[in-house]
């Protein structure tokens, strides 16, 4: 008697000639509003999704409202207290202000809006005994999605939704939580960090925690402290300068900010947006996109470039000598040729070098101690002459450059955050600011369940006869 895999393992080579039949035939007809080769093809090009704050043009790469990141460097607002230091980068709280209203917020309302995020930063005691429970080996993305998902106790929507509220107040109280939500990210990143790497190390210290919230402190500030990585907070883990610690909170305010928002289109914004469509409040939909960017084609793409760069480096450099292009170009082959991806390259819709990396570098090549002594960065920035070239030989991918997660995690990685699986950690505090804002958006315009329509083989073969 055949069992289930072995009955499904029969039925596989009909399906996969009939699906192969259909790609090669019939991609380019029209079947209703859409070509057959989008069906099959991840609805790529298919403009089906309503994003109001960010478009991405394939060959210009991300607007925020019409803003390139440059403008937004310039525009945005800092930190009050280093607004004139030329390394000062824009503060994230100013770029999901300007998501959300299209408008630029002045100092002092980035200011007032800081503080009531900080005053909104500690987690329920509920939180900490759920994330304390949690083993350490679970993948800190993995606990970052039962975190969030676990803050649904408090949702005033979900409540509001069930004491029954007419559509038009539903935004409100989507609003609340979602302030909320973001408020309370650094210190579920931050507690993750701590039970999952630095458990035992606290312990032995007597420490309760590596860092805290400073109610006069921003988002990125409140988070690297968290991570044991400011100067002027009680740890300092990996022994930063001052420099470096300033340094270190600059990199997550530009980090946080470039990642918050790409469109609607890309895995986690998508997948808050859909689940949002079914009225799940914004823990649940936000949870849904954590879970999205923790796959290795999206997000955690961050933490592979760094393990595959980290990897190369000890094949490659020899002492202080970086390696020929010659011997990365054959370094890459060998991945391509055993069925690999580069971590790092290619894009679904761009099709230039992403305008995030190269604003990543840029932090990097303005800090000598990066620029010009960190191999790691080094090796980022030779491979990314040396990559393109092969991967327009290999022939296959629509778009060769190197895409965000290419130059993140080295700088982080710079500063001592070494702990490759948690990158995606920090990407999932940045990406909350677009889908979260799109959502105030979506519930104010009352946009409807998403529910496509889906279609089998059968019927597209049927449609054209075979
Ligand atoms: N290395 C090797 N092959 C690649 C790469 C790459 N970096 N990128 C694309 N290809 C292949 C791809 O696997 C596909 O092969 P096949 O036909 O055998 O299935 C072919 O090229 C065509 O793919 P594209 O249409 O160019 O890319 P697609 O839109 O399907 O996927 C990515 C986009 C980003 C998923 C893909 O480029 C990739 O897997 N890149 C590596 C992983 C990565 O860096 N992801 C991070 C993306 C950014 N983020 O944060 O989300
Ligand atoms: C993103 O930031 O979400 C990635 O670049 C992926 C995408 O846009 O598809």
């Amino acid at each position: 008697r055949k069992d289930l895999k072995s009955t499904l393992k029969e039925a596989i080579p009909e399906k996969v000639e009939s699906f192969k039949y259909v790609k090669s035939n019939l991609g380019d007809k029209s079947f209703g509003e859409l070509k057959v080769s989008t069906i099959l093809g991840g609805m790529r090009g298919n403009r089906s999704v309503l994003w109001e704050a960010s478009t991405l043009d394939p060959n210009e790469g991300i607007r925020f409202h019409g803003l390139t990141i440059k403008d937004c460097q310039k525009k945005l607002q800092k930190s009050q207290a280093e607004a004139d230091s030329p390394l000062s980068e824009m503060l994230p709280e100013s770029m999901f202000w300007f998501l959300l209203t299209g408008k630029l917020p002045s100092q002092e309302q980035i200011n007032d809006f800081t503080a009531q995020l900080a005053e909104n930063a500690e987690l329920p005691g509920y939180l900490h005994t759920l994330l304390d429970s949690l083993p350490s080996t679970l993948h800190p993305m993995t606990q970052m999605s039962i975190a969030i998902s676990a803050l649904n106790h408090d949702s005033l929507f979900a409540k509001a939704y069930e004491r029954g509220i007419p559509k038009t107040e539903m935004w409100e109280y989507v609003f609340d939580d979602v302030i909320n939500l973001v408020a309370k990210l650094p210190a579920i990143a931050g507690k993750i960090y701590q039970n999952t790497f630095y458990e035992g190390y606290m312990r032995s210290n007597s420490l309760q925690t590596l860092g805290e919230i400073n109610k006069k402190k921003d988002i990125s500030y409140n988070l690297a402290s968290l991570l044991g990585m400011t100067k002027n907070d009680s740890v300092n883990l990996k022994g930063l300068s001052e420099t470096d610690s300033s340094d270190f909170v600059n990199l997550i305010r530009l980090y946080c900010a470039l990642h918050a928002d790409h469109e609607g289109g890309n895995v986690s914004a998508h997948a808050t947006h859909l689940v949002g469509s079914a009225l799940s409040d914004p823990y649940l939909s936000y949870s849904a996109g954590i879970q999205g960017l923790a796959g290795p084609l999206h997000g955690l793409a961050a933490q592979e470039v760094l393990r595959f760069i980290v990897a190369m480096k000890e094949s490659l450099v020899k002492g202080s000598e970086m390696p020929s292009d010659e011997q990365i170009s054959t370094y890459l082959w060998d991945i391509l040729n055993s069925g690999r991806v580069i971590p790092g390259y290619g894009h679904a819709v761009l099709r230039r070098p992403d305008p995030r990396f190269e604003a990543m570098v840029d932090f990097g090549l303005a800090r000598p101690s990066i620029s010009k002594s960190d191999v790691h960065f080094k090796l980022v920035h030779q491979l990314s002459k040396v990559a393109p070239g092969v991967l327009k030989e290999h022939g296959k991918t629509q778009n060769p450059y190197p895409n965000v997660d290419s130059s993140s995690g080295v700088l982080f990685y710079h500063y001592g955050i070494t702990e490759t699986m948690y990158f995606t950690v920090i990407f999932g505090v940045s990406r909350a600011l677009g889908p979260l804002a799109q959502l105030v958006w979506d519930r104010i315009l009352g946009l409807p369940i998403e529910r496509p329509k889906s279609v089998n083989l059968q019927t597209i073969t049927n449609a054209f006869g075979k």
